[in-house]
C-alpha cells in the first residue's frame, strides 16, 4: 500500500524555493475536513475580521460538528491556545459549510449541507445554523432522506426577490448500487420564519451534476445569463447550465439548457472560478480526483459559453492516493490565493489538498505570460500519521491579522490537527 507513495514521488518533481509559507503553529480539533474563512461584519480590529469555519465528521456513530474560530487573527501569536466554538452537533457527515450572504435573511447564518454513503449518516439535508441564538440553533430546510449534499449557492431562481438555494445531490440505489444524482433548487418560502418552514425542491437535471458547482453571471450578445458550472464526482463530467427564459427565471425546466464542457474526467472533486492566467477573464478550476493518476485541470471560459469550446489545460498530473482502494483518491480541493493580500495584480498561486495522499501542495506559475500554463509544484505538507492512512482536508487562505501577509489553514483529518502557516 505504501508503494504508491513511492511511485507518486517519482511522478511529481518538487521545486524548493521561497514560495512556501512557514508553519507558525497548530491546534487540536477532532476530524477537521472542509474549512473556509468568512468576514465578521462587527469587527473593529483587523485581527477580529476573519472567522474560521469548518466541518468535522467521522464514520463512528457519534455526533458530527460545525465549528468556528471567531477572530482567528488574534491567535496567530499563540496558535496552540486557539479557542474553538461549536456551532452545531445536529449535522451528519457535514460537507462544505459557508457563511450565508447577509441579504438572504437579514441576519448572520451559516449553511451546512450534509450526508454521505456512511451507515447511519446516509440521509442528508441542508442545515441552516441561526447565529442570532446563543447557542446557535440548527434548522433543516428539507426532511432527511437518502440524498447527500455537498455545496450550497444562493441565487434568486424565480425572480421573486427572495434568494433561493442551488445545490446538487446524489444517492446510491440500495438494490442496484447505481448512484443517481440531481441538480436542484430549493425555493425560499414567503414566510416571516423561513428557517421554520420546509422549502420546496425543484429538479433542474438528473445524472449530470452530483456534488460541487459554482454560479456566475456571463454576458453574451448584450444579454446577461446566470450560469451554473457543475462537476460530476460520479458522472465524470464538467457541465454548464443556463436558462433561456427572457427574465432569467429557472421555473420552467423546459427552458433550462445544459452543455458538456468535458466528458473525459475521472471524478470531479470540486470547482472554483478564478482568473488563473490573469488575462482578465475567469477560468474554471477542477481537481480531477483519481485512484491512479489525478490532475489539476483548468478550463478557460470562451466568449460564448453556449457554443464555443472551453480550452482545457492540465496544470499538474501524477496525484495518487496512499491507500490502494477504489474509494480513495487524489487530489482533493484546489483553491487560489495570493501570498500578499495587496499584491493581486499577478497570477494567483494554487493550493492543492492531496486528500488521500496525506499531503498538500502549492502550485506557482512559471511566468506571468497569460498563454503560459506551466507551473512548479511545491510540497507544503506531508503527514506522519501512522495509525490510519492520512487524509488532508480543504485548505483555506486569508490575511487573518491584516498585516498584508496571507495565512493558510490545513486540516489533517485523522490526526485531529489544524495546521497554521503564514507568509509573514
Ligand atoms: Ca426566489
Ligand atoms: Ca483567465
Ligand atoms: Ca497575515
Amino acid at each position: 500500500m505504501k508503494m504508491k507513495g513511492i511511485l507518486l514521488l517519482s511522478c511529481l518533481t518538487f521545486v524548493f524555493a521561497q514560495d512556501l509559507p512557514r508553519k507558525i503553529g497548530q491546534f487540536e480539533t477532532s476530524n477537521p475536513a472542509f474549512t473556509d474563512f468568512y468576514e465578521n461584519r462587527q469587527a473593529t480590529r483587523p485581527q477580529d475580521r476573519w472567522n474560521l469555519l469548518y466541518s468535522c465528521f467521522s464514520g463512528a456513530p457519534i455526533p458530527d460538528y460545525i465549528r468556528q474560530v471567531r477572530g482567528f487573527g488574534q491567535y496567530l501569536g499563540n496558535v496552540n491556545n486557539t479557542v474553538v466554538q461549536q456551532l452545531s452537533d445536529e449535522v451528519e457527515w457535514p460537507r462544505e459549510p459557508g457563511s450565508i450572504p447577509f441579504e438572504v435573511f437579514g441576519h448572520e447564518a451559516i449553511h451546512a449541507p450534509d450526508g454521505f454513503l456512511v451507515p447511519g449518516k446516509d440521509e442528508g439535508t441542508v442545515n441552516i445554523i441561526d447565529m442570532r441564538n446563543n447557542p446557535p440553533t440548527t434548522h433543516q430546510l428539507i426532511p432527511r432522506d437518502w440524498w447527500f449534499y455537498h455545496r450550497v449557492t444562493w441565487m434568486d431562481m424565480n425572480g421573486d426577490g427572495r434568494i433561493d438555494i442551488v445545490t446538487a445531490r446524489a444517492r446510491r440505489e440500495p438494490n442496484t448500487g447505481i448512484t443517481i444524482s440531481e441538480l436542484i433548487w430549493l425555493e425560499h418560502p414567503a414566510s416571516a420564519n423561513p428557517l421554520l418552514e420546509e422549502w420546496d425542491v425543484n429538479v433542474l437535471s438528473e445524472d449530470v451534476a452530483d456534488t460541487m458547482h459554482r454560479a456566475l453571471n456571463l454576458t453574451v450578445d448584450g444579454r446577461t445569463y446566470q450560469v451554473i458550472f457543475t462537476i460530476g464526482y460520479f458522472s465524470g463530467r464538467v457541465s454548464v447550465f443556463w436558462t433561456t427564459n427572457p427574465n432569467g427565471y429557472w421555473t420552467n425546466v423546459n427552458e433550462v439548457r445544459s452543455r458538456t464542457i468535458d466528458s473525459d474526467i475521472q471524478r470531479g472533486f470540486s470547482v472554483e472560478l478564478e482568473d488563473v492566467n490573469n488575462d482578465g477573464k475567469l477560468d474554471i478550476i477542477v481537481p480531477d480526483n483519481s485512484v491512479t493518476n489525478g490532475s489539476v485541470l483548468v478550463y478557460e471560459i470562451p466568449n460564448d459559453f453556449r457554443v464555443d469550446p472551453f480550452p482545457k489545460h492540465n496544470l499538474q498530473s501524477g496525484f495518487v492516493p496512499l491507500r490502494d482502494d477504489d474509494d480513495a483518491g487524489s487530489p482533493g480541493t484546489v483553491n487560489s490565493f495570493y501570498p500578499r493580500a495587496n499584491a493581486t495584480g499577478s497570477k494567483p498561486y494554487l493550493m492543492v489538498s492531496g486528500d488521500d495522499d496525506g499531503k498538500a501542495y502549492i502550485l506557482t506559475p512559471r511566468s506571468q505570460d497569460p498563454r503560459d500554463w506551466s507551473y512548479d509544484i511545491h510540497l507544503l505538507f506531508e503527514s506522519d500519521e501512522e495509525l490510519f492512512s492520512p487524509i488532508v482536508g480543504k485548505l483555506s487562505a486569508v490575511d487573518a491579522d491584516g498585516d498584508g501577509f496571507t495565512e493558510i489553514i490545513l486540516p489533517e483529518y485523522w490526526a485531529d490537527i489544524m495546521h497554521v502557516y503564514s507568509y509573514a
